[in-house]
């Protein structure tokens, strides 16, 4: 099946799933203007995106099951997957409306920002607490009489939990009045980017077909987890990069990092190598809610050749996670081939 094809069998999918939770509100006596807020939050926040993080679980427990093929799974098997494929995404649907708000972005996918949309403001805080809820909804309809129920709670409320910590850590390292570089570190940024995007983006889709499959051993959990991380460190550096060098039309969205005084991989890597010069320049401008300021920045990142080292960068992380990849032992039923379709789809990545 195309890449094409996957995609649209994954997306028809989610008109079921909006009506199963308006039937939820219904059968609480909700009135039809609440089940039509809830359809509008519903397909704007969720399917517009990438769907990478959704697709995988299917992706990974296909090859765990040794398919090669979407078509070698049953009907219901698919639809289960898929399910927990969609609560991911709905998982990031509730991160990101809520991280747009606390980093005053104006575009997500092409389009306003959920609270920038006229009618809904901070309304957003409220209906973004509502799409995480859809998660639990949705798991106890389909997955209620399942050994591994408890398992899929765990892993979400878990991996919910770190992605908060992490967002708490990205937050308190860039304060919005007091600009202080001395604190940030390349340290600094790999520890908030595994908890604010490694585990949920990547260690989440994995574990979760590992439990469907029913290869979930402590062991196989754990290598799956040890390239996993630092393969989603990889990534979220990417978009730290692309966040500074991507363009809006590539990324859907306008980049933030440089005025929001974001502990970026970015401003971090130029901490490292740049002149007294450079610092005063970087000090005086970081952080400002200005667009001199920012372009002031970005050219003492041109200058400092920030884009060779990131795809220095790149090659080297990527030949890393190679190797790593290499080691996976197979023994009980884990798959390296799980890991490496990860590496390829993120590997080089311009959107
Ligand atoms: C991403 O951080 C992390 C979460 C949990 C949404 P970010 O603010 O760099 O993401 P984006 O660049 O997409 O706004
Ligand atoms: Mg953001
Ligand atoms: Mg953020
Ligand atoms: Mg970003």
């Amino acid at each position: 099946m195309s890449k094409e094809d996957k995609r649209n069998k994954f997306l028809s999918v989610f008109p079921q799933l909006v009506d199963e939770l308006k039937s939820i509100l219904a059968g609480y006596g909700m009135t039809q203007d609440a089940l039509q807020w809830y359809e509008n939050s519903l397909n704007y926040n969720t399917p517009g995106g990438k769907l990478n993080r959704g697709l995988s679980v299917v992706d990974t427990y296909a090859i765990l099951k040794g398919k090669s093929s979407y078509e070698e799974l049953s009907e219901e098997e698919y639809f289960k997957l898929a399910m927990l494929g969609w609560c991911i995404e709905l998982l990031q649907a509730y991160f990101l409306v809520a991280d747009d708000m606390m980093d005053k972005s104006i575009t997500r996918r092409g389009q306003p920002c959920w609270y920038r949309v006229p009618e809904v403001g901070e309304v957003a805080i409220n209906d973004a607490f509502m799409l995480e809820g859809a998660i639990y909804c949705l798991l106890k309809n389909h997955f209620k009489k399942e050994a591994y129920y408890v398992d899929l709670l765990e892993l979400f409320h878990d991996v919910t939990f770190q992605t908060e910590l992490g967002q708490m850590l990205d937050l308190i390292t860039a304060p919005e009045d007091r600009v202080d570089l001395d604190k940030f570190s390349l340290e600094r940024h790999s520890f908030i980017v595994r908890f604010k995007t490694a585990y949920y983006s990547f260690y989440l889709p994995v574990a979760l077909a590992m439990y469907v499959a029913g290869v979930s051993d402590e062991q196989d959990l754990k290598q799956a987890q040890d390239v996993l991380i630092p393969l989603g460190e990889y990534f979220q550096i990417q978009d730290d990069f692309l966040d500074c060098f991507g363009k809006p039309e590539d990324i859907g969205k306008i980049g933030t990092d440089i005025q929001d005084n974001k502990c970026s991989w970015v401003v971090n890597t130029a901490l490292k190598l740049c002149s007294a010069e450079q610092r005063k320049v970087l000090d005086a401008n970081y952080g400002r809610k200005n667009s001199e300021s920012e372009a002031k920045c970005k050219q003492v990142f041109d200058d400092l050749k920030i884009d060779s080292i990131y795809h220095d960068y790149e090659e080297k992380t990527a030949q890393n996670l190679r190797n790593m990849i290499q080691n996976t032992d197979e023994t009980r039923g884990f798959k390296s081939q799980v890991l490496t379709v990860f590496l390829e789809k993120v590997y080089k990545r311009k959107k």
